[in-house]
């Protein structure tokens, strides 16, 4: 089923037109409401008028996550406070946090956007849906909430944590859907096998995971392990959460909504565009966003577009898998290494868990790299020479994907740290 037919399927001509007039009402809106943008607009002789067709969004400047902090809390917002009836704000491990705000309209707007991307991957009311990201200020539980609410299926608003809780409620009231990250999929597996449960006889049928990008091989690891189908979905609290875009049930790209985001894909040093199909990283502006438009926003991850109809039936445009962050890229001895890639290596290894902690550190001048991987079966530690060859087998396969040698540790089954919301998978020591 398709949610909104008219929209999803569109013609391009009648995406773009939507496109343009609500570029023009969100630029407009950013310059009479928001002054940070008025002076960026301004300095850049760039005026709302200026906007006459689409490709004219380039005069205007990209936003940045500085650009968020520095007008902590309220002052990006283009509403007055009393029409805002929701914030949220990410984290953030360095400096403040960023805040976001929305309107009764946002909130509908982003309930829209879950709800398509549900379908799309093959939710129905019928569903029993277990949300495990947490219900804070993270734009995870509650954008996926109010979306599948929306679609019809009955939410089970148990948030994070307490790992036995949630599989015995997965048992006890029949989930159907899990929601969270796919690394949290991953452990409450393991701690369901832990638990005695037998997951192939959990009604348990489909999975909503985002937040966080894992590789295909993980994609095959998650869905054997739970008996289920692994989808996957996209957005960024500064954007508007989760909603942005989301696979449907071929799994083959996330579905962008177009009409609320207009995604460009730019050269990460030139900032230039680049052609459909050649990676780069994603900028985003909201098109109908009432109290946080944002303009150009660099999100830092990076993918590339996929112009061509899918095999659903959908027209709208896709993006490909987060291949990374320009930011979590990893230069070892010059050589450019995503996590994503020694993550493709491991996992599909047999005799090794799909949990692992990538430590990088200085070894005098020389970047070192050592990757901590658990053996399934501890009885394995003890023969040295068995150790030795699986040790010897994942560097080898890690040197020919990496191009760089890197150390492998085999550790004790059970002993790396488990994650509840994103994993974290890299100490960077230098
Ligand atoms: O993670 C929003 C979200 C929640 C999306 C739940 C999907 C599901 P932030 O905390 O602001 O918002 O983090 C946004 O997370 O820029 C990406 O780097 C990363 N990210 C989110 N989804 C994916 C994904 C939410 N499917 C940042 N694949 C983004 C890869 C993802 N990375």
């Amino acid at each position: 089923m398709i949610w909104n037919e008219k929209i999803e399927c569109a013609s391009r001509d009648e995406i773009e037109k939507i496109q343009l007039e609500r570029l023009q009402r969100t630029v407009e809106r950013c310059y009479n409401n928001v002054e940070h943008y008025r002076k960026k607009l301004d300095a850049a002789g760039v005026f709302p008028g200026d906007i006459k067709k689409l490709d004219d969004i380039r005069k205007i400047p990209f936003t940045v996550k500085d650009d968020l902090r520095e007008n902590y809390p309220y002052k990006l917002f283009a509403v007055p406070m009393r029409d805002v009836v929701r914030i949220h704000a990410s984290s953030g491990t360095t400096g403040k946090p960023t805040v976001v705000g929305y309107t009764r309209n946002d909130i509908d707007m982003w309930a829209e956007c879950i709800a398509r991307m549900a379908c799309a991957a093959g939710a129905t009311p019928d569903d029993i849906v277990q949300i495990t990201f947490g219900y804070t200020l993270f734009t995870g539980a509650f954008g996926l909430h109010y979306g599948l609410e929306k679609l019809g299926a009955s939410v089970i608003p148990i948030s994070g944590g307490n790992t036995e809780r949630q599989v015995s409620v997965m048992q006890d009231f029949g989930s159907t859907i899990l929601v969270g990250t796919p690394s949290y999929a991953m452990y409450l597996a393991e701690v369901a096998k832990k638990m005695g449960v037998d997951t192939e006889k959990l009604p348990l049928r489909l999975g909503l995971f985002g937040g966080e990008g894992h590789t295909e091989e993980m994609r095959r690891e998650i869905e054997k392990a739970l008996h289920i189908i692994a989808t996957e979905n996209y957005g960024l609290s500064e954007v508007i959460g989760p909603g942005v875009s989301g696979e449907c049930y071929c799994k083959n790209g996330m579905h962008i909504c177009e009409d609320h985001f207009y995604c460009e894909i730019v050269d990460k040093d030139t900032l230039l565009p680049v052609p459909a199909g050649q990676p780069g990283e994603m900028v985003i502006t909201s098109l109908s966003k009432e109290a946080f438009p944002i303009l150009r926003y660099r999100t830092k991850d990076i993918t590339w577009l996929i112009p061509e109809k899918c095999a659903c039936g959908r027209t709208s445009m896709r993006m490909a898998k987060i291949q990374g962050r320009t930011d979590d890229m990893l230069i070892i001895r010059g050589v450019n290494v995503f996590p994503s890639q020694i993550e493709g290596v491991l996992v599909g290894i047999e005799d090794i868990g799909p949990h692992y902690e990538i430590i990088v550190r200085k070894d005098g001048y020389m970047d070192k790299i050592e990757v901590l991987v658990e053996v399934i079966d501890a009885e394995l530690l003890d023969k040295f020479s068995a150790l030795e060859a699986l040790e010897k087998k994942i560097k080898h396969k890690l040197y020919t994907v990496l191009n760089i040698g890197a150390d492998v540790r085999l550790v004790e089954p059970q002993s790396l740290k488990r994650f509840e919301g994103k994993a974290k998978r890299v100490t960077d020591l230098r």
